[in-house]
């Protein structure tokens, strides 16, 4: 087993309330260069269309990350010593300039790209998704596992604006960055504007499962054909931390009840073994609407979900190469 990846701080020696807050309590570094999967804040909130607050989740998943150990107890997966994995901090943002704030993170996250990490980033809310796919998805567009309780298709806000948090997806359809026939949306659920509002998304071929599909049908089911939409191609994973039910997330800028338990939630995702995951993220946990940090600590498992997953297809990639 390589030992020269970057390991977490070991609670028996340090306390796990002590020490610099950091992702998984990994060493915080300047540059991806070396890792395999690059852990990253994305502090802004700018998409917001209602409540914000979504700009403080990185730092409190931070906080709660720090509950992280190293060995996932179904799986086995020990994600440190498969791959190398660390803290390289937060993107640089803009809170009052939307449209400066989408290029600072589109550029940093490039940066990340660019030094072959693969991203696993923390929101924000989920108009972040749109400049990391435009770095992730550069040349050739991607597959899209979404987990939300909306379809985040919707086409403009506040008098033809085009970038909240209600438009990342249509933007990244239009720009090339997603295959909309390589895209599942699981969880969608609650009022809607108008009848027919999912109808675009459809239309291109976005496989939508509302909610209660997914309790007729249960997660093996469900997430067997989310691998299949997939496919064998690259595929981005986003989790929006509002598919979880607002009893046990609360603190997000949109809850609608109904939602997964925190535990089909995390059965979803390890069922995400074998997809060709290119890039993931936790998005819309907003601390100020949070109760003694449930949601950040819901976001931050779910972080270590998606990294198990990936730190092995990580070590399969490694293996066959
Ligand atoms: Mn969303």
């Amino acid at each position: 087993m390589t030992t020269n990846f970057h390991q977490p701080v070991d609670a028996a020696e340090v306390p796990r309330f002590a020490g610099h807050s950091t992702f998984m309590r990994l060493p915080a570094v300047t540059s991806a260069a070396g890792l395999d999967i690059a852990l990253v804040g994305i502090p802004w909130d700018g998409g917001t269309t209602n409540r914000a607050g979504a700009r403080h989740g990185p730092r409190e998943m931070r906080n709660q990350s720090s509950l992280m150990r190293r060995v996932h107890h179904v799986s086995g997966t020990e994600p440190f010593s498969i791959a190398n994995v660390a803290d390289v901090g937060d993107l640089s943002v803009n809170p009052i300039d939307l449209m400066d704030g989408l290029k600072r993170i589109e550029d940093g996250m490039r940066t990340i790209v660019e030094a072959r990490a693969i991203p696993l980033s923390a929101g924000g809310d989920h108009l972040t998704t749109l400049p990391v796919l435009r770095a992730v998805a550069a040349g050739r567009p991607v597959g899209l596992i979404h987990f939300d309780a909306h379809s985040d298709t919707n086409d403009t806000y506040f008098g033809g604006n085009p970038y909240t948090h209600g438009t990342p997806f249509r933007r990244a359809i239009e720009e090339g960055l997603i295959d909309p026939k390589r895209m599942v949306q699981i969880g969608i659920r609650g009022s809607i504007y108008e009848p027919g509002e999912h109808d675009w998304a459809r239309a291109q071929g976005i496989r939508v499962i509302y909610m209660e599909e997914f309790i007729r049908r249960g997660a093996e089911d469900v997430m067997a054909e989310a691998r299949a939409i997939a496919g064998s191609g690259p595929t981005y994973v986003s989790f929006d931390i509002d598919s979880i039910d607002p009893s046990m997330a609360p603190g997000t800028g949109t809850p609608e009840i109904g939602g997964f338990t925190t535990r089909e939630a995390q059965a979803l995702v390890r069922l995400l073994d074998g997809v060709d995951i290119v890039g993931a993220d936790v998005v819309e946990v907003s601390p100020p609407f949070d109760l003694a940090g449930m949601t950040a600590l819901a976001g931050a498992t779910m972080m270590f979900e998606l990294l198990c997953v990936m730190a092995t297809s990580v070590a399969k990639r490694r293996a066959g190469s």
